[in-house]
């Protein structure tokens, strides 16, 4: 059956409790949404964050798996990245929208600064930890990772992940620890505006294998009104049979 991503689902969320307090890590979330005609965009939880959580959000290029440091993280005009903190458990299956207008989270608190992306090709890239300014390496690509834990990762209104040593800053390397295979790397395709409209009910593998097949996006060069964007998923527990305790 079709699950219909716009509607709120009542998710059984006692399947993913086991990896509760675990260190968040690549494919634990996924991006959902990109509006580069107006640098919103939405992610969804693929297993409970814990209250207390930081995730960050930058849209700078990667090279050889390293940072360039003058785009949305140390830049004079907006110092990057933008950042998500949840007070509360966030639930998995949770979408949680940010509005450029507002400068705020759907769920959860904002600090740091807002993205801009360009719709001649940007990425969305989710990590905690800390990128930091590595003066010992040559610039641009002095944003050092080796503190910080990659999530995810979209690019969009481009021709894809390039790899290309020291591109411009609407191109990027795959982030390191991620993959385009895995799903933790997605490609949105060549136009500025995406939403996922595939299955929302799965795994996280299975969600993750949807969410990186271009055919289950809807693209557009038009941004899209956030009320096309899903609201919500299912996530299954990936290890059946398993029992877990009754809340
Ligand atoms: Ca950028
Ligand atoms: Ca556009």
């Amino acid at each position: 059956m079709l699950i219909n991503c716009r509607r709120a689902l009542v998710s059984a969320m006692a399947g993913v409790a086991g990896v509760v307090g675990a260190q968040l890590g690549p494919g634990d979330v996924a991006i959902v949404a990109v509006n580069t005609d107006d640098d919103s965009f939405a992610w969804v939880a693929l297993r409970d964050v814990p209250a207390g959580s930081t995730l960050h959000f930058t849209d700078s290029s990667v090279s050889n798996g390293l940072f360039r440091w003058s785009e949305h993280l140390g830049d004079v005009v907006s110092h990057g990245p933008l950042d998500w903190t949840s007070p509360a458990d966030l639930p998995a299956g949770t979408v949680v929208r940010w509005n450029r207008a507002s400068r705020e989270w759907s769920v959860g608190v904002a600090a740091g600064a807002a993205l801009t992306l360009s719709t001649d090709g940007d990425q969305v890239i989710v990590y905690t930890g800390a990128i930091v300014n590595n003066t010992a390496l040559a610039a641009p690509w002095t944003g050092d990772p080796t503190g910080a834990v990659m999530l995810a990762a979209a690019n969009i209104a481009n021709k894809g992940w390039d790899n290309l040593t020291g591109g411009t800053t609407e191109t990027s390397f795959v982030p390191p620890g991620l993959s385009t295979s895995g799903g933790t790397a997605v490609h949105l395709g060549s136009q500025d505006d995406a939403y996922y409209s595939g299955p929302c009910r799965g795994t996280p593998v299975q969600l993750r294998a949807w969410m990186a097949d271009i055919s289950e996006w809807k693209t557009s060069n038009d941004a899209f009104a956030v009320t096309n964007w899903p609201a919500a998923f299912d996530v299954l527990p990936t290890t059946q049979g398993t029992f877990y305790s009754i809340r």
